[in-house]
């Protein structure tokens, strides 16, 4: 019953609804250092903030190695700047994940 009154409430607010025409924009890649990021396939991007710092970083596993990159976020959540990554690591060593 919540779920359906969640529904029934986005769907009424929702600007089609409200009589105003929703605004789509594309797709915009993530670039770090001006440079698409592309892990291949089967990426598998969060953002969170993990360094505390009040900007949500980019944390993207990675199917080739099973790794994960963590990209620092230099800029804001509005206007999010990277410049390069990091592999998660435990002891001393990256971390892998089972992947293929
Ligand atoms: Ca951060």
């Amino acid at each position: 019953m919540q779920k359906l009154s969640v529904l029934v409430a986005v769907t009424f607010l929702s600007p089609l609804a409200l009589g105003v025409t929703p605004l789509f924009i594309g797709p915009e890649q993530v670039t770090d250092g001006g440079v698409p990021i592309d892990v291949g396939y089967y990426g598998a991007p969060a953002m969170y903030d993990w360094n505390l710092d009040g900007a949500k970083d980019l944390i993207l596993g990675q199917f080739t190695e099973g790794k994960i990159r963590l990209y620092e976020n230099k800029g804001t959540d509005q206007a999010p700047e990277f410049d390069g990554y990091t592999f998660f690591q435990s002891g001393g060593n990256d971390i892998t994940l089972p992947y293929g």
